[in-house]
């Protein structure tokens, strides 16, 4: 995936309307944002292709993806159906439903982003024991695009050492929950923001400022 100035807008707001306000103000700088439950829920999927007529934009969908493969299957189904041109699964369930959302984007011609470790403090309890094998999983199953933290650059380089150098990696984590741009950049294709862009008073000034940030 390209993605302009290496920012993914995490757009986790609650309405249309302030999500169309926040793409206004951003869209010279960003052209790839992500969708996760919060707005999905709140405006339904149609949300999606309504973003991508309206500005251009790339769309990822951050459903973390988490269950038996025939389920897995039919979420990641729908979501590429309603425009999606990548869905994140989580890795913790194992290769049969990870391999049910890759065979689900390949069939469509789409992406998948799979999700070792998270960033908040919380991932250290389970999912960091196991987020190395989660990578080493994804690169036995030829994945390429992986999502990894901005929190924890010991762990953000460990795991790009498991992928490669020709892996994708976006990393959340930047601003609100601590994480620096450019020093996660040293390790990460894009950095994946939210509350410091939306929350802003000016998310256009904020979203400069990032970008000048990672120079
Ligand atoms: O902290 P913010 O406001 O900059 O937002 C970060 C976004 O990244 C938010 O949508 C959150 O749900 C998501 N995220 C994490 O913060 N940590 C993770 O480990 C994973 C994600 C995420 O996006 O998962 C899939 C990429």
């Amino acid at each position: 995936m390209n993605i302009k100035n290496n920012i993914i807008l995490a757009l986790d707001v609650m309405s249309e309307k302030e999500a169309i306000e926040i793409c206004d103000s951003i869209k010279d700088y960003i052209d790839t944002i992500k969708i996760g439950y919060p707005l999905a829920l709140a405006e339904g999927l149609e949300i999606i292709n309504k973003l991508k007529d309206k500005f251009g934009f790339k769309v990822i969908c951050d459903f973390k993806v988490a269950d038996i493969d025939a389920t897995n299957e039919k979420i990641c189904d729908e979501t590429f159906k309603a425009g999606a041109d990548a869905i994140i699964c989580h890795g913790f369930v194992g290769s049969d439903s990870v391999k049910a959302c890759l065979d689900m984007a390949n069939k469509h011609g789409k992406e998948l982003f799979l999700l070792t470790e998270m960033s908040h403090p919380g991932a250290k309890m389970f999912l960091q024991k196991n987020a190395d094998a989660i990578a080493e999983m994804g690169v036995d199953m030829g994945i390429t695009n992986y999502v990894a933290p901005a929190t924890r650059l010991d762990r953000l380089s460990d795991i790009r050492k498991i992928v490669g150098n020709d892996a994708y990696i976006i990393s959340p984590g930047v601003g609100k929950q601590g994480g620096d741009a450019k020093k996660t950049l040293e390790y990460s294709n894009a950095i994946i923001v939210g509350r410091s862009i939306y929350e802003a008073d000016n998310p256009k000034i904020a979203c400069e400022n990032i970008i000048k940030s990672t120079k």
